[in-house]
């Protein structure tokens, strides 16, 4: 067997182990973060659940931290409140990002974690299996159930050589993102094999499984070795180490073959993570920010070796850089070994240990300028600036644009500037400081938990209709991201109230003088008809969140019809209610137009009887047309969305 059918077939609670079949898995540990735990957990006490049942579940405050209003403390507190009445660790703003701080507390080789964030395949750089998925379905794991997904293919990447000086774990990520691209890799597993693995510490391998996420899979892992080992003993945590791999015979659907040698740096383009080039094709382009953080790039090696680039040098006038250590840890790390002063004495800005910009909170760039960030996305107006261009690239790459003001091969200014690249070791030992975690309240023990008034509840949805008089909201292209259907940045604040929320659904696609989709869509679901969302291929690519789903369905979305809707938010869709439907030629595309009327008979019946569902069009100039789209939920999801999603009116 190879690694992941290991760690599923340990973990099965249901399926056959088949790629392609559903399978039910067992859940040790979940993580939730705030923008996306505040209606996991309103979801949890809906379910009536008193307690966990996890191994372990942990929540973290990392993406709300701007405070602006009192809505992101209000999460914090009921957040902070509802962990210690439910039995769940509580991670508090300031002790840093999600996946980092997991990495490096409680990420065990051969466990499976489930995560309301879709980068939580960070912790598959440790050997675990560490999934992403809504907050529902992670609620539910909290609730003891198994999760259900489908079984996937399994790519093996086989890494042979040593990374050359300055190409970095990020230039590998990027280099498979430039063979895998960020669309049609839905239900597939990556594993890491071969020579070159041990050539790679841990926080390297979680950057490369971090950005699996951009390749839309399920999940990536590498095996643990000796390396996982240090890493655990310097967390303090030899004891949670068990060495894994595959088998020596073991198969995979597909096996690509990486040699870390022959890499160079690249950088992922504006404005989608799959526009992958080499430096020298984006031609030195004028830089005005350099962003290093998030969860790919803030690992005490990512920022140790930033360090050692900026020590002794200034950054020139016209270039911002902030850096934004992942973890507290991390920042106590590098507050005592001088690193900090060197960033402080070069003219860095320093950021808590949190998302920060990643999300857009803060640090929007100016209008028409070029912004190289060491983040994982940069979809279209993510960074809170209209129509940004932003730059996907490792430390080294970013410190290099940020001396030169270009966008620069770290090589070509090592040369220029006389830098030696810095040989980074484990340290023997991190500084362990968990008392930013908080334990909750012993099993038995009561405690109060606080809900202010900007804390909603999760809004339910009602059953499908027997005859569906449905119109097209909207009709869109291929790769249409979370990130447009929901912004985040300055709304995420709003992430507690739904019908707030909801106002920025598509915001992206407004025009000013005209109604907004909110508006068009609320005006279409008080007259009784159905809201249908029509897209070409890997609709809802980027994040976890649930709200992309919620919001459509509180403006009375009932159906999305794409060429293919990625894994985790076709889920998020069924979960609420929304009837996810392929379309299956490019003329049926084409008369799916903004405004086109369609009628659905018999719906709940055509949903149970196959997978074909036939509607009727009523085209502009006056004819209609009968086309047939296709579902391919398995019985269980067919019942789920029939009756509207899993918290449906009863
Ligand atoms: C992201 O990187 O897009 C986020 C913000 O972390 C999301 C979760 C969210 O929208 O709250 C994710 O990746 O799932
Ligand atoms: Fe946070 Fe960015 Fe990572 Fe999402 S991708 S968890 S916003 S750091």
């Amino acid at each position: 067997m190879n690694l992941i059918e290991k760690i599923i077939h340990s973990h099965l609670a249901g399926g056959e182990s088949q790629a392609g079949a559903e399978i039910k898995l067992v859940i040790d540990q979940t993580l939730c973060q705030d923008a996306t735990g505040t209606m996991a957990f309103l979801e949890l006490e809906a379910m009536g659940i008193e307690r966990v049942k996890t191994e372990l579940s942990v929540q973290y405050v990392d993406h709300n931290t701007g405070q602006i209003g009192p809505e992101n403390a209000n999460d914090h507190l009921y957040l902070q409140s509802v962990c210690a009445a439910k039995g769940v660790l509580y991670s508090r703003a300031g002790n840093g990002i999600c996946h980092q701080v997991h990495l490096e507390r409680f990420g065990a080789p051969g466990k499976t974690l489930l995560g309301s964030d879709s980068h939580t395949p960070t912790g598959g750089g440790i050997g675990m299996l560490a999934i992403g998925a809504g907050g529902l379905d992670v609620a539910l794991a909290m609730a003891g159930e198994p999760f259900k997904l489908t079984y996937p293919r399994i790519t093996g990447i086989c890494l042979s050589g040593r990374l050359p000086a300055w190409v970095a774990a990020k230039d590998v990520i990027l280099k498979v993102l430039s063979i895998l691209g960020s669309k049609g890799n839905v239900d597939t597993a990556i594993e890491y094999f071969g020579s070159g693995v041990e050539s790679l510490s841990v926080p390297e391998r979680a950057t490369i499984t971090n950005m699996g996420a951009e390749l839309g899979v399920t999940s990536s892992v590498f095996p643990s070795d000796q390396n996982t080992l240090a890493f655990l003993k310097a967390q303090g945590r030899a004891q949670d180490w068990v060495e894994l791999k595959a088998d020596d015979d073991a198969k995979y659907d597909k096996i690509i073959e990486i040699d870390l040698s022959s890499l160079e740096p690249l950088a992922a383009c504006p404005s989608n993570p799959g526009n992958i080039a080499s430096l020298a094709e984006c031609g030195g382009i004028e830089v005005n920010q350099v962003l290093i953080g998030s969860c790919t790039n803030s690992s005490l090696k990512d920022l140790q070796t930033v360090a050692a680039m900026l020590k002794g040098r200034k950054l020139p006038g016209g270039v911002s850089l902030g850096i934004a250590p992942g973890s507290r840890q991390v920042l106590q790390m590098l507050s005592r070994d001088g690193s900090l002063e060197s960033m402080l004495s070069a003219g860095c800005r320093i950021l808590e240990s949190a998302c920060g910009p990643c999300i857009g909170q803060g640090f929007s760039p100016a209008s028409d300028t070029v912004t190289v960030r060491t983040f994982n996305r940069n979809f279209l107006n993510r960074s809170g600036t209209r129509n940004d261009r932003c730059y996907l690239v490792s430390p080294e790459t970013a410190v290099a644009s940020a001396l030169t003001g270009r966008l620069s091969d770290p090589r070509q200014v090592a040369k220029e500037l006389d830098l030696e690249y810095p040989d980074w070791k484990m340290p023997e030992q991190f500084i362990i400081d968990d008392s930013m975690i908080e334990l909750p309240a012993a099993p038995g023990k009561s405690a109060e938990i606080i809900r202010k008034e900007t804390i909603g509840a999760p809004p339910q949805c009602s059953a499908l209709p027997e005859n569906l008089q449905g119109e097209v909201l909207l009709q869109l292209e291929d790769r249409i991201t979370t990130d447009h259907i929901m912004p985040a940045g300055a709304n995420l604040k709003f992430r507690s109230n739904i019908p707030r929320y909801a106002e920025v659904v598509f915001d992206c696609f407004n025009r000013e003088g005209e109604p907004t989709f909110a508006q068009r869509a609320s005006a279409l679901r008080d007259s009784g008809k159905a809201g249908i969302i029509v897209a070409g291929e890997s609709y809802g690519q980027g994040s976890s969140r649930e709200h992309a789903a919620i919001c459509p369905m509180y403006l009375g979305v009932r159906l999305v019809a794409a060429f293919s809707i990625e894994r985790i938010h076709a889920a998020n869709l069924v979960n609420f209610g929304i009837l996810p439907l392929q379309i299956c030629s490019p003329e049926d595309y084409g008369l799916l137009k903004q405004g086109v009327a369609v009628e659905i008979n018999e719906l709940p019946k055509q949903i149970r009887q196959g997978q074909e569902i036939e509607m009727t069009l009523s085209l502009p100039e006056g004819t209609t047309r009968r086309i047939v789209l296709r579902h391919n939920l398995s019985q269980d999801d067919q019942e789920l969305v029939i009756r509207g999603g899993k918290l449906a009116q009863s």
